[in-house]
């Protein structure tokens, strides 16, 4: 029989979507509209298995899955013996310590003698051990941010991303534990033939996430101003010069890294480039 590599991913929840739609970049169509547990790819050897993000690392652990989609702060929270071998991109947040805005509480070292309220005790624990910060650990599953309020905690440790649910609730960060995003997990004893699968779903999640992170530059330049301009626009080896019909102008194509991107624009608008056209890349191969 031909293997197939079992993949985990959240059933339902926020990283639902960025999942599905990073399977999706990458050419592996799935269809869960009955809301299956498990569902296999038509066209990639691939099985997706919809579980629940806190169960993700140790079913991957125990080859229930071999690869899982999961986020960090669940994989470090769990502490099971799995690889992390591949940053995701997408569900971006991170695990702080937030006090109430307007209390006696300013940084970590005001914790010790505390209650902290978490869902995560193992982070939170030894986070306390290496800045020796006595404080007790109350473990809570849901709804951490409206602890301090009701008095079960001085303080909290949670996840944050746009700081909305801490602003809402009088609370301010003084402190981050944990920057964490989705990861793909992997059992530590996949057969060869399911590492030859992960090595080429590898190949697709990376292209896709370079593509993601890098877009298409057209410009006219004056030749001229082509030395300075091309400065500025290194590209994959260097950017690609076609003559215009215009005389003396020519057609300057190159990528550019999205986080140097305004920068990189404002410059070559100033070096004399004209007609700048941005286009998003679907696949990079490097
Ligand atoms: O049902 P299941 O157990 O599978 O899902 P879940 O309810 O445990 O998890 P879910 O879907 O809420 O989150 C899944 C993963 O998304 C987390 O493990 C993180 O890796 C990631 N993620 C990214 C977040 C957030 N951003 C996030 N903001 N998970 C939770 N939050 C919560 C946070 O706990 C807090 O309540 O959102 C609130 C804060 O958000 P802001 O934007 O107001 O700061
Ligand atoms: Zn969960």
């Amino acid at each position: 029989m031909n293997e197939i590599l079992k993949i985990a991913v959240q059933k339902s929840g926020r990283l639902y979507d960025g999942s599905m739609k990073l399977l999706k970049e990458c050419g592996i169509e799935i269809s869960n509209g009955n809301n299956q547990l498990r569902v296999q790819a038509a066209d990639f050897p691939v099985e997706i298995f919809f579980l629940r993000d806190d169960d993700i690392p140790e079913y991957v652990q125990d080859a229930v899955a071999d690869i899982g989609f999961v986020g960090e702060n669940v994989v470090v929270e769990s502490d099971k013996e799995i690889d992390i071998t591949e940053k995701l991109g997408f569900g971006k947040c991170r695990l702080s310590l937030a006090v109430p805005k307007n209390g006696s509480l300013q940084q970590p070292a005001d914790l010790d003698g505390k209650r902290i309220a978490t869902s995560y005790p193992f982070i939170l624990q030894a986070y306390l051990i290496r800045n020796k910060i006595k404080a007790q650990v109350h473990q809570i599953s849901g709804s951490v941010e409206i602890a301090p309020k009701i008095g079960l905690a001085d303080a909290i440790c949670d996840l944050v991303s746009s700081g909305s649910t801490l602003f809402s609730n009088e609370l301010k960060e003084i402190e981050t534990i944990l920057f964490s995003e989705a990861v793909l997990i992997s059992n530590k004893q996949l057969s060869p033939a399911k590492k030859i699968i992960l090595e080429s779903l590898l190949f697709r999640i990376r292209a896709v996430k370079k593509a993601r992170n890098n877009k298409y530059v057209l410009l006219n330049a004056p030749n001229d101003k082509l030395e300075s301009i091309c400065r500025l626009l290194p590209g994959m080896k260097s950017p690609t010069i076609l003559p215009l019909a215009a005389s003396g102008w020519s057609s300057v194509h190159s990528v550019i890294n999205e986080s140097d991107f305004w920068n990189v624009i404002e410059q070559l608008k100033e070096a004399g480039a004209e007609g700048i056209l941005i286009i998003p890349i679907e696949k990079m191969i490097v």
